[in-house]
């Protein structure tokens, strides 16, 4: 049985994107899917809402409307419209997209908080925080830059993103400076208010054994929950939403964000005539669609403060891996991105193509690798040779031979195959597998022209006209039923085929289950090919433009980044530094992460390191080898795992171990 269509109503959310630039191919890995599965939800008959809109406070807007010169309201408004103007282009269509800086989330978020705050799960407490002597101003989040205190890596403000991941409190980064002038930051001191999500514990432990979605945020959410630190969620910002009766202070970005599905919802409910209460005060089914890099706040943060505040608690959480480009991790300043208008509307492809990339590359919540030369190869052998090869063959056919979609019953094993590929679809939809229910639904394109080919209506027309007409009408019946399930995924081309098929009504309404409607006998038009194949010249292009683009911006960063200058250390400086040679024991994975490895070293004594350089390394070729630690860095719990000591490695395209020029007595000291 499938889970859908409920009784309760489903609202389906999309992670907000920062309205601060512009939107590249990660962004698309949640939005598409978002997108298709509530497709997939209106096709079979649930009641549902589709909630999306921009993320407008924090520092990732100050800081880059500092940048360019402009407010942050200025940059605000122009990436609002950037992102709703990319969505429509994509066929991603939300039933609203909001703006968090709106009256509506202001109201939300202040009216939430105060309802934390009188259910005592708010405090106040004292606490050292990065100030800029020279700047005059308190650096909240990414207006400070540091190293990670948990793994050692440069990190910028609140997360250590790119090292362990790890959400990183105010105060909590070592080695602080300001972001704007560059120099060391000092630390002062300012009350701050703390939301008690120690207090909340005993609820998420269960909470998460209920949680639908995928297991990749249910995983990391159930390892965290072990370690539940308090939240800062105040701010020395001016934008943002005030802090309830301290003018000085906004909430963090983290609690007003989120508040914006609520607030969407309610802008939408009241557009509508329809009732946000019934997904936010009542039983419901809340969706959300994220990056796997806010696990952590859709799973824990947030289920809290709904808690906490007597909100509906979301009943799934779906997370997407990660994006390449080429083969090489996504990265904006490095060149490897590719932005969804200038690279790829612009140069005239559908939306529809990406879209089914996208879905359809690999599963949902694996690492998506972009290459032009694959974006190639599935266009024109799944959706031109396979789908499209089929729809037109059997639309052009029944037009030349019959004028039209002839008298005649389909046959029950048709409607059979039809009936049973819905069934694998909609299971598929249900556990978030979209590249499985794509798979499907190019199977019964498959199966289509496998019969197709079986009957030889070419050669039954000559001979047998009432069989060759009935071959036909089984046909045109399996295009229907693929134009019904694709639609999800190319709502542009299917509804161009849906009108090839002489069909009425709107296809983006239509059910799946009308895929079992036997087609009425009509007259066809001869039909106009929908998909057609990508040239290699054009692929070509495509390629020298990321290309071009990633020369220059290594051209760039050798300009403007010369070695970071470090202050002069003296040698007793250097002497408090305990490095030793040490013989790593036994290296393994650790469970919900795939960068860090739980390392046994014996530098004279056994020690347990946690070393980000799982993305480099097997564990199984470090047995043996002899590596270079930092002794006495601070104890650090990294996913439950404690680590003492640091492995010391270069950091180039991935980390390169240190090693002694010859095996050294493990406990050697480095001088
Ligand atoms: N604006 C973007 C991100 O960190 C952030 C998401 C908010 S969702 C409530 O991916
Ligand atoms: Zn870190």
């Amino acid at each position: 049985m499938s889970n859908f269509p409920s009784d309760k109503p489903v609202l389906v959310t999309c992670g907000l994107p920062y309205a601060n630039g512009k939107c590249h191919m990660g962004h698309l890995r949640t939005y598409v899917p978002g997108d298709i599965f509530i497709r997939a939800l209106r096709k079979q008959g649930q009641e549902s809402v589709f909630v999306c809109g921009s993320d407008a406070h924090g520092t990732p807007i100050v800081v880059n409307a500092e940048e360019q010169g402009i407010t942050p309201t200025e940059l605000v408004c122009k990436y609002h419209e950037h992102f709703k103007t990319v969505f429509k282009a994509m066929e991603v269509d939300f039933s609203i997209f909001g703006n968090t800086d709106s009256p509506t989330n202001h109201a939300r978020t202040t009216s939430i908080v105060e309802a934390l705050i009188s259910n005592g799960y708010v405090y106040s407490q004292t606490i050292k925080l990065a100030y800029c002597p020279k700047d005059k101003r308190f650096l909240p989040d990414r207006y400070v830059e540091g190293i990670c205190p948990y793994c050692g890596s440069v990190a910028r403000g609140d997360e250590c993103d790119q090292g362990c991941g790890k959400h990183l409190e105010p105060g909590e980064i070592r080695q602080a400076r300001c972001r704007i002038c560059g120099n060391a930051a000092e630390y002062r001191e300012q009350e701050h208010f703390f939301f008690k999500l120690s207090a909340f514990k005993g609820f998420l432990s269960k909470y998460l054994e209920t949680l639908n979605g995928t297991p990749n945020a249910i995983n990391y959410a159930k390892e965290w929950v072990k370690d539940l630190r308090d939240w800062c969620i105040s701010r020395n910002l001016e934008w943002g939403v005030r802090f309830p009766g301290h003018d000085d202070l906004v909430v963090y970005v983290w609690v007003d964000a989120p508040i914006g599905y609520i607030s969407f919802t309610e802008e939408w409910a009241n557009a509508t005539g329809d009732d946000w209460e019934k997904y936010w005060k009542r039983d419901s089914r809340i969706i959300h669609f994220i990056g796997e890099d806010i696990t952590y706040h859709h799973c824990i943060f947030w289920p809290a403060m709904l808690k906490g505040a007597g909100y509906t608690l979301p009943w799934a959480v779906v997370a997407s891996g990660m994006l390449k480009i080429e083969d090489k991790k996504f990265s904006k300043s490095r060149g490897y991105v590719v932005w969804v208008d200038e690279d790829y509307l612009d140069h005239g492809f559908h939306p529809d193509l990406l879209r089914y990339y996208i879905v359809n590359y690999t599963s949902h919540t694996k690492e998506l690798n972009f290459s032009w030369k694959v974006f190639q190869d599935k266009v024109n052998n799944e959706l031109v040779g396979a789908l499209g090869n089929f729809l037109h063959r059997t639309l052009h056919f029944a037009h030349k031979n019959f004028g039209g979609i002839p008298e005649g019953k389909v046959d029950e094993e048709i409607f059979e195959a039809i009936q049973q590929k819905i069934y694998q679809v909609v299971s598929y939809f249900d556990e978030y597998e979209f590249k499985k229910a794509t798979d499907m639904m190019m199977e019964l394109a498959m199966f289509g022209n496998a019969y197709f080919q079986q009957y030889k209506p070419w050669q039954l027309i000559k001979t047998d006209r009432e069989m060759c007409a009935r071959v036909v009408k089984n046909c045109l019946q399996i295009g229907k039923a693929l134009v019904l399930l694709f639609e999800t995924v190319l709502p542009g081309n299917m509804e161009k085929a849906w009108k090839q098929l002489a069909l009425d009504g709107d296809v983006h309404a239509a059910r799946f289950e009308d895929a079992l409607v036997e087609l009425p006998p009509a007259a066809l038009e001869a039909p106009v090919v929908l998909f057609s194949k990508i040239e290699d010249k054009k692929i070509k292009e495509m390629e020298s433009i990321l290309d071009k683009r990633i020369k220059l911006a290594v051209s760039k960063e050798k300009k403007t980044k010369p070695e970071e200058e470090k202050p002069v250390i003296s040698f007793e400086e250097f002497q408090s530094l305990d490095i030793r040679a040490g013989t790593v024991l036994s290296a393994e994975n650790i469970k919900g992460s795939d960068k860090l490895l739980k390392l046994e070293v014996d530098i004279g004594e056994k020690r347990q390191i946690v070393a980000g350089i799982a993305k480099s390394h097997n564990p199984s070729d470090l047995v043996g080898r002899q590596v270079v630690v930092l002794a006495n860095m601070k104890p650090a719990k990294l996913f439950g795992v404690e680590s003492r000591g640091m492995v010391l490695a270069a950091d180039a395209d991935g980390a390169v171990l240190l090693m002694p020029e010859k095996k050294v007595k493990d406990g050697t000291r480095i001088r």
